[in-house]
């Protein structure tokens, strides 16, 4: 049992594309013990991205990533980090197999729908960054 972040893009938001995309990591069996809906500020984002930050592609992911609210959820269950980026597939929404959430619902690196960690330390600092009162 472990936990995870998962984030829904606010491209997806705006698509109206929620509650289809939280439906999948549920039927999963993976459980929500937080979720909020927030837009996130530069020094969240910067930290979050700590690894992409001096990338050519960070002022267009940032861009993106504050172009409306997020979703920021906390998922929970039997390897948690593992099953939500099996069912995210892979980075690139061109390259993601039919049936991820990537590769049903996004065509553009920029605007790749959803994130989630990508390891179980990721996981957690991810988690103390964007619910800093989850226990
Ligand atoms: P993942 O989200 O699958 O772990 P990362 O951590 O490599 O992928 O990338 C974080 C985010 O940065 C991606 N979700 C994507 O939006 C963006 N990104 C990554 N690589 C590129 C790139 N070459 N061009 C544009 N955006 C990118």
């Amino acid at each position: 049992m472990n936990r995870t972040l998962v984030l829904i893009k606010p491209q997806a938001v705006d698509r109206g594309l929620t509650g289809k995309i939280v439906s999948r990591y549920e039927e999963k069996g993976l459980k929500i013990i937080a979720l909020k809906m927030c837009v996130a500020n530069d020094e969240l984002l910067a930290k979050h991205y700590e690894e992409h930050v001096e990338k050519s592609f960070y002022s267009e992911l940032l861009k993106a990533m504050q172009q409306g609210p997020v979703i920021a959820m906390v998922l929970g269950g039997s390897d948690a980090v593992t099953a939500a980026r099996v069912l995210n597939g892979a980075t690139d929404p061109v390259k993601a197999a039919p049936g991820t959430i990537r590769g049903d619902f996004g065509l553009e690196m920029e605007n790749n729908v959803v994130h989630a960690s990508d390891s179980i330390q990721s996981a957690m600092r991810e988690i103390k960054l964007w619910f800093p009162d989850v226990q």
